[in-house]
């Protein structure tokens, strides 16, 4: 690809809640980087609960450059700003910060957050001139459709998931790293499971049904204690970090970091995932995986999970779209006691399997969002407004 003429990127991330925020702007950041060569800054309001994601990052620096990307805390007054900047997720932007960028015609995109909304696709690209400023936000919305800024995959993701999806060596050596406790031989003859969820979710449920399984299960829930702790009362502990009733052996993991969550999504054979960044990635690891969106006010986030669902599901027949229609309802909904949906989601997981690896492929046929981010930015007139 030919080097973009604008090459210099600052993203702006405010970390409202969460690591969604974080963990997206800071995948984009090295992608920019590493694939397209940029030089691009990343500023972060949060410095500790952006260690979590970036375990490099010293809070006691103001400015340091890790995989390519100059991170920095939110910037001083005169800070020069970048070609394009991005403000993710509305974040606004320092006002003086923004007169200098209305001075050398910076371009200004606005990241939006994913959803699969069919309006999604009338709102991408689209500029929004600003009334007090002579500067226009231009709208970047993800989305699954070509008509949307695509979804965050790098390069070389599905390759190398393949690579190590046909390695017995680099799969042992990935639980060796997890320090399980259990045998690989036994792990490869279970049904495993990574957790990641809401409080809200509908996690007693989940537990019933895997305790009714007649195959072994392993359930591994990263971000430790938070996740399922309060509902583990009968297991019995059989290390420190590993717990089990019957079939069913839990196994709290420490928070990883995003390369080793993605290996841990690859190596299931379920995932159960959450917010933004974590049901993209379970995308892209092929395998069946039910989402839980980020709660909002007005059940909002049932319509954004079932606009997901209608595009999702709409190239299989009507017994798997029942299937994860149902178990994504049940699995949003506490209320719900039944283990009906999450049975019939465990005993379909071949079928599902199936489904997931077409619908990923197709997915990972389309440009992805840092492409199409830099496409856009390319194309973009530098006038002023
Ligand atoms: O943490 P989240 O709930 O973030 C949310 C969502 O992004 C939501 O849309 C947004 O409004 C809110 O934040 C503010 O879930 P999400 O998006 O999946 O982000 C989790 C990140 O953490 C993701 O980058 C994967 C990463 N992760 C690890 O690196 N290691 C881990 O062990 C786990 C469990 C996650």
């Amino acid at each position: 690809m030919r080097q973009p003429h604008r090459q210099h990127w600052d993203i702006f991330c405010k970390i409202v809640d969460n690591f969604g925020d974080i963990g997206v702007c800071w995948r984009l950041s090295q992608q920019l980087a590493k694939e397209h060569s940029l030089a691009v800054r990343l500023f972060i309001d949060d410095f500790i609960t952006a260690q979590k994601i970036i375990p490099d990052l010293d809070s006691a620096l103001h400015t340091q450059t890790i995989q390519g990307v100059v991170i920095t805390s939110w910037p001083s007054l005169n800070t020069t700003p970048a070609d394009v900047v991005i403000g993710a997720f509305s974040c606004e932007l320092p006002d003086s910060y923004l007169q200098q960028m209305v001075r050398q015609l910076s371009i200004w995109i606005n990241l939006e957050y994913l959803s699969a909304e069919t309006w999604v696709g009338d709102f991408h690209a689209k500029p929004s001139p600003q009334p007090t400023l002579a500067i226009t936000k231009q709208y970047f919305f993800p989305g699954f459709k070509d008509d949307t800024g695509g979804l965050i995959r790098e390069r070389h993701l599905i390759a190398e998931r393949d690579v190590f999806l046909a390695s017995k060596t680099q799969q042992t050596a990935f639980w060796q790293a997890l320090d399980i406790s259990k045998p690989i031989e036994e792990l490869e003859n279970s049904i495993k499971i990574s957790l990641f969820c809401y409080p809200q979710a509908n996690r007693r449920a989940l537990l019933s049904t895997l305790e009714a399984s007649k195959q072994a299960i392993d359930l591994f829930t990263p971000l430790n204690s938070t996740t399922i702790d309060d509902i583990l009362i009968d297991f019995a502990a059989e290390t420190e970090r590993t717990l089990r009733k019957g079939n069913v052996t839990v196994h709290l993991l420490p928070f990883l970091s995003q390369s080793h969550y993605d290996h841990l999504l690859w190596a299931c054979d379920l995932n159960f995932v959450r917010g933004e960044d974590s049901w993209i990635r379970a995308i892209w690891a092929g395998k069946p995986f039910v989402w839980q969106p980020y709660i909002q006010t007005e059940q909002t986030h049932i319509k954004k999970m079932q606009a997901f669902l209608a595009m999702y599901t709409s190239a299989t027949n009507d017994e798997i779209k029942s299937i994860l229609v149902d178990a994504h309802l049940s699995w949003s909904n506490a209320q719900r006691t039944d283990t009906t949906a999450l049975t019939r989601l465990i005993k379909n997981l071949s079928s599902l399997f199936a489904y997931s690896q077409q619908q990923t492929n197709a997915l990972a046929c389309q440009p992805d969002l840092a492409t199409k981010l830099v496409f856009f930015s390319e194309n973009l007139p530098k006038i002023k407004v």
